[in-house]
């Protein structure tokens, strides 16, 4: 098999010293399976004066980065507008974000043909090459690739979560981009909902026919199936268990100062529920005064698509509420919320979560989640609070799991975390840990390559 990887973004980067590959879920899983058996990822070029084609690495290649160049009109069209002002906030059913400019779907087209038009140069149609499309930057591009291969084994993940038939049909150009998914063999989601919800789109949106899982539009099948994303369980573990780690964690202990921590870590995203979730911390301490200085609440939020005003609007209503919780309830050296708008590395997320009495995980809305998985692998003790509009919450029924919009049900949600028995808080991460040791990133791209 030769593999061609179709993503947004490539999974190198130049650092000081030359070139090294960018960390994240998606490179850590796709790209041992790349260098073992040679292959292509194509991904956007967003600096000019790089080559559209590296070998990497440039000593002893094992596969070869194909960009697309774009200028700043298509990034902000492609990008910032199509990908993140309408796919984005739809498929989290926040159309109250939505931006229909028809700038942006024009050109998202044509950058989703040049992405095909480049996986087409890397391919040369030979019978063993699997072309593997990441995500909602791209839903016309298997169409075009399809249309010039028909014997093309096409597979895409969709990261996000896929929205009700009657939410997605809002979309003015829903069967336009939903014709294009269907070049597909395979599409992956998280869940068996999200799959549901693809087939009732095609099936009564395009009129395709569906049995089971199975859909059958222009001659041509796609099986819709959930293949749930994990975390690299090994790394977590090991990095968990590093005594470094327990002294980093009982060094964060310290400084917060209180007997009790409850952490959230998150992109800086209008979806990740944060502002929902200071409110309801806010609540918690207006209804129990028993814990004013016995709690902290730490908060992260990494920036995140910092250019869009919506994600500069969110940035300010946390401000604003951690600054109100802060000047109402803090005093002598307690604050209740320590928030920080920063990244950290994974090394200082592990302390974290080690550290945590608790974690807030209470997205309005996500596909998967996987900050979850990670609080999982490396706490020892700590209870998780989960939003159960997320991937996760349907795998994971042993979390305390809160609708994020109900406040009040939040408030009690912490009280409740903080008071649990520690048997109780034992056996639910024991049931949890087992889930999440399955649920592997290096399984989850086998297990989607095999049924590609
Ligand atoms: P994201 O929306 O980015 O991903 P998530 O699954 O929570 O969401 O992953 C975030 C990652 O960023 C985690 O690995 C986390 O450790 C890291 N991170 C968060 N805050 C950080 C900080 N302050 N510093 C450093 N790292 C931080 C999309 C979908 C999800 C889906 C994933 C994978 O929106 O629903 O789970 O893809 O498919």
């Amino acid at each position: 098999m030769s593999l061609t990887v179709v993503a947004n973004r490539v999974p190198i980067r130049q650092t000081d010293d030359g070139w090294g590959i960018s960390v994240g879920g998606l490179t850590t899983a796709l790209l041992p399976v790349l260098e073992e058996q040679g292959g292509t990822w194509v991904g956007m070029g967003e600096e000019p004066e790089l080559s559209e084609r590296q070998e990497y690495p440039a000593d002893d290649p094992n596969f070869v980065v194909r960009r697309v160049p774009l200028s700043t009109e298509e990034l902000d069209g492609y990008y910032y507008g199509m990908a993140n002002q309408i796919l984005w906030p739809l498929s989290h059913y926040l159309i109250q974000h939505l931006e229909l400019n028809r700038d942006f779907i024009d050109t998202y087209r044509s950058v989703n043909e040049r992405f095909a038009e480049a996986v087409l140069e890397e391919t040369d149609g030979g019978g063993d090459e699997v072309i593997w499309i990441q995500d909602y930057h791209q839903m016309l591009s298997p169409g075009h690739i399809r249309a010039e291969r028909p014997e093309a084994t096409i597979g895409h993940f969709w990261h996000i979560p896929w929205p009700a038939m009657e939410v997605f049909r809002i979309l003015p150009w829903a069967r336009e981009l939903l014709r294009g998914m269907l070049g597909c063999d395979l599409i992956g989601f998280h869940v068996e909902e999200y799959v549901d919800n693809f087939v009732e789109s095609a099936e009564t949106l395009l009129g395709a026919g569906v049995d089971g899982n199975v859909i059958r539009y222009n001659g041509h099948e796609t099986r819709a199936e959930a293949h749930p994303i994990g975390i690299e369980v090994d790394r977590f573990k090991e990095m968990a268990h590093d005594p470094s780690i327990e002294e980093e964690a009982q060094k964060f202990r310290e400084r917060m100062g209180t007997d009790n921590i409850v952490i959230g870590i998150d992109r800086l995203d209008y979806t990740k529920g944060i502002h929902s979730r200071m409110l309801a911390f806010e609540k918690f301490l207006e209804e129990n005064p028993e814990y004013h200085g016995e709690v902290s609440f730490f908060q992260i939020a990494t920036p995140s698509r910092t250019e869009l005003e919506s994600y500069q609007k969110i940035r300010r209503e946390v401000d604003e509420v951690v600054g109100r919780i802060n000047g109402r309830f803090a005093r002598n050296s307690w604050v209740p919320v320590n928030y920080r708008y920063r990244t950290y590395t994974q090394y200082e997320l592990c302390a974290f979560y080690r550290a945590a009495d608790a974690a807030l995980i209470t997205p309005l809305r996500d596909g998967m989640n996987v900050v979850t998985q990670e609080f999982i692998t490396a706490s020892q003790d700590g209870v998780l609070i989960l939003s159960e509009l997320t991937g996760a919450a349907y795998l994971l029924p042993e979390a305390l799991q809160v609708n994020p919009y109900d406040l009040n049900g939040l408030a009690e949600a912490i009280k409740t975390a903080l008071e649990m028995p520690l048997d109780e808080k034992e056996e639910r991460l024991e049931g949890l840990k087992q889930t999440v040791d399955t649920l592997d990133v290096h399984n989850w791209a086998g297990n989607f390559l095999d049924a590609l």
